[in-house]
């Protein structure tokens, strides 16, 4: 076979409790930010569709879980939601939401399936956004607790366990460029919130591994290579920056245990650091992960800036670069993200060279379309593209690994269509169609190949 992959490879698919399970507000669950926000203003949500209207997991769990395996998947990634586990962020445990997840643990054991389990998908439970959220050093303890909880109910049965979903996202959603709850547009409070995401990632990683119980921990980010537009010192400095801010603000305390020396010098010199107490250095040191998750979609094109900035305006990213509409780059014509694969490469090359090549996986690639449910007489959705796409990714993820790389596994995004914050069903992802009315399920061309890749553990072109 001409890609061929490494034995016991990881197939499978990510998705998450906030866009799944549905119920929000049902069997013990509190509200999250979502619920919240959604309340308050529905109109920022694609059609007025909000956090309820999913493919309720919760529901439909057996289900879902038969067509896993019916798509040969050996693992599979979802979340928990602190908000079902324990109501009021803190203290009691919702015993119908331990039920609900032993039964979905047992039954993906059941079906040979192995859990991926992540603590966080950017669905703060309302109660702790109300003390502060990432802001609050309680919160921080809160996440902690809720961490071990999890750890306690169900570390027998699940041995990979992920921190947060692409951290990054609620810093610049929700404090930086306004598509996330609590809507804030400041650089000072995002940088703390940062910080204080990751030692709260920090101290469940220290929990876990004081365990000792034979799983890991690690945590998934969305990596986005940051290529410059020329060579020229200004693009490349800007591309860097880019890179400080985005990637290696999570990357650098993820695996080496510290924050990269010139992210801390540039946000010294803007004045922007976040407060920090003397205990912190330790703890960060503490939380070097044992399995990176990348999620990789698309790249950030960047150019120095062509304008002096105001100084009078507030300190923004966007100080020290823009971004660049780079002439011929490949589009996904249905969703507006670019499309190169060889991203998925470069991040393989760089956390080898540069970061002692540690245990990876790609944890969420994947290729939203907009108005997808085109069927055909069969009924069948015919999404060549996606095919395409994941096999182009996997060309290059398979050329990474042949020259070294510890990537063990590709899980796409996503299972079956999936609420997605404010875009809603705007993007569909699945290798399953949802019909939301019905909650009907059709497995698409894209699932058919996927199920044919991963018995064969590899293609041929
Ligand atoms: C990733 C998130 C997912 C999902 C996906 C698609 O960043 O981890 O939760 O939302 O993006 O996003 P969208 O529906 O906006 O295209």
């Amino acid at each position: 076979m001409k890609y061929a992959f490494p034995d016991n490879f990881w197939w499978g698919s990510a998705s998450s409790a906030p866009q799944t399970e549905g119920e929000t507000l049902a069997f013990g669950k509190s509200a999250t930010i979502w619920d919240r926000w959604f309340a308050e203003q529905p109109t920022r949500f694609h059609h007025g569709v909000g956090p309820q209207h999913t493919s309720t997991f919760y529901q439909h769990w057996k289900q879902d879980i038969a067509l896993l395996k019916e798509l040969n998947h050996n693992t599979f990634r979802t979340s928990i939601s602190w908000a079902r586990l324990i109501p009021q962020g803190r203290g009691e445990v919702n015993q119908e939401a331990v039920k609900f997840y032993n039964q979905v643990f047992d039954e993906l054991h059941a079906q040979g399936i192995t859990p991926f389990i992540n603590l966080f998908h950017f669905d703060m439970p309302m109660v702790m956004q109300e003390r502060g959220g990432w802001e609050s050093r309680d919160v921080v303890t809160a996440y902690a607790e809720y961490a071990q909880t999890c750890f306690e109910l169900f570390g027998d049965r699940v041995k990979h366990w992920f921190t947060f979903n692409e951290p990054v996202v609620p810093v610049e959603g929700g404090y930086l460029y306004d598509f996330h709850y609590p809507n804030v547009v400041d650089f000072r409070r995002a940088a703390t919130v940062a910080y204080h995401t990751m030692l709260a990632h920090s101290l469940a990683v220290k929990a876990y591994h004081e365990r000792h119980d034979g799983g890991e921990i690690g945590i998934i980010l969305n990596l986005t290579p940051s290529y410059p537009r020329s060579q020229n010192p200004a693009d490349v400095k800007a591309a860097n920056i880019a890179d400080l801010l985005f990637n290696r603000s999570f990357l650098d305390p993820a695996l080496r245990g510290e924050y990269p020396k010139e992210l801390v010098a540039l946000l010294r010199e803007y004045d922007q650091l976040p407060a920090c107490q003397p205990e912190d250095k330790a703890l960060l040191a503490s939380g070097v992960v044992d399995l990176l998750g990348i999620n990789y979609y698309q790249p950030r094109r960047i150019k120095c800036r062509d304008s002096q900035v105001n100084p009078d305006s507030p300190f923004m990213p966007e100080w020290f670069f823009e971004a660049y509409d780079m002439p011929g780059r490949k589009m996904n014509p249905y969703r507006g993200w670019e499309i190169y694969e060889q991203g998925i490469y470069d991040i393989l090359t760089n956390l080898r060279e540069n970061y002692n090549n540690p245990r990876c996986y790609i944890s969420e690639n994947g290729m939203g379309v907009e108005n997808e449910r085109r069927f055909d007489e069969n009924g069948q959705i015919q999404d060549e593209y996606r095919i395409d796409f994941v096999s182009d990714h996997l060309k290059w993820l398979h050329k990474g690994i042949s020259e070294g790389s510890n990537c063990l596994g590709y899980h796409m995004w996503t299972f079956i269509d999936n609420w997605s914050w404010c875009n809603a069903y705007k993007n569909r992802y699945g290798f399953v169609s949802l019909d939301l009315a019905t909650q009907k399920r059709t497995i698409k061309k894209s699932g058919e190949w996927f199920r044919e890749t991963a018995a064969k553990n590899g293609f041929d072109d």
